[in-house]
């Protein structure tokens, strides 16, 4: 499962994020496609450790903050695990701003893999989920038959028009967290008791595995 160039990667990404640490968002102006709209584009950067099978991605988030007071929000990414739905969601405080930001691979602790509960202390609870239809509250946090699903060269498009976001609005500075990493590629979270990584259990409940939880990507976005 480890290809060095992936390993390679990810470091890199890991590097980049131990500096960036807990700095606010990065935000990219782009040209606005009219002079109602205000469409922002930010990085999302891989946050596993490089020993950590597949978990080497890449993303985009833009934010549109629409003429009607809805705002768009887009994710695209890269390498992510195939032919299965990524949970998403945006992380935060809510509240007076509270400066967060997005876990490195230091996170990871001796298991050494970042687990959901490992992000808290960088990226807060969560705010919003980025779900394609239905509930966007927290309580959608695990919904995986409504979240985006990648395609079978591990690209994923979400797009979704808000008329409220909630949590955001209100937060200091928030962060977009992908989740999910086939591991072992093997088509699969781990839901089967046979399946290799069955006893490994999502931090956040016993009854998901930790394949289906484990944050992949994230990047700071600016309210
Ligand atoms: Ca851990
Ligand atoms: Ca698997
Ligand atoms: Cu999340």
């Amino acid at each position: 499962m480890r290809n060095a160039t992936r390993a390679a990667l990810a470091a890199t990404a890991g590097i980049a994020l131990a500096i960036g640490g807990a700095t606010a968002a990065n935000a990219a102006h782009d040209t606005n496609p009219s002079p109602k709209v205000a469409s922002y584009s930010y990085t999302l950067n891989a946050i596993q450790p490089a020993s950590v099978p597949e978990s080497a991605a890449s993303g985009t988030t833009r934010v549109k903050a629409l003429p009607n007071g809805k705002l768009q929000v887009t994710v695209e990414a890269w390498g992510l695990s195939p032919n299965l739905p990524h949970a998403m969601h945006l992380h935060g405080v809510p509240g007076a701003a509270t400066d967060m930001g997005c876990p490195g691979p230091g996170a990871a602790g001796a298991d050494g893999v970042v687990s959901v509960v490992d992000g808290i202390p960088f990226y807060g609870g969560i705010l919003t989920s980025l779900t394609s239809t239905g509930d966007t509250s927290p309580a959608s946090a695990l919904a995986l038959d409504r979240f985006a699903t990648a395609d079978a060269n591990g690209y994923l498009y979400y797009q979704r028009t808000f008329t409220d976001v909630p949590g955001y609005t209100d937060a200091g500075t928030v962060q977009v967290v992908v989740h999910g990493i086939d591991f072992d590629s093997n088509g699969a979270y781990a839901f089967n008791a046979d399946d290799p990584f069955a006893s490994m259990a999502s931090s956040l409940s016993g009854a998901i595995p930790l394949e289906a939880t484990v944050p992949v990507l994230c990047g700071g976005i600016a309210n």
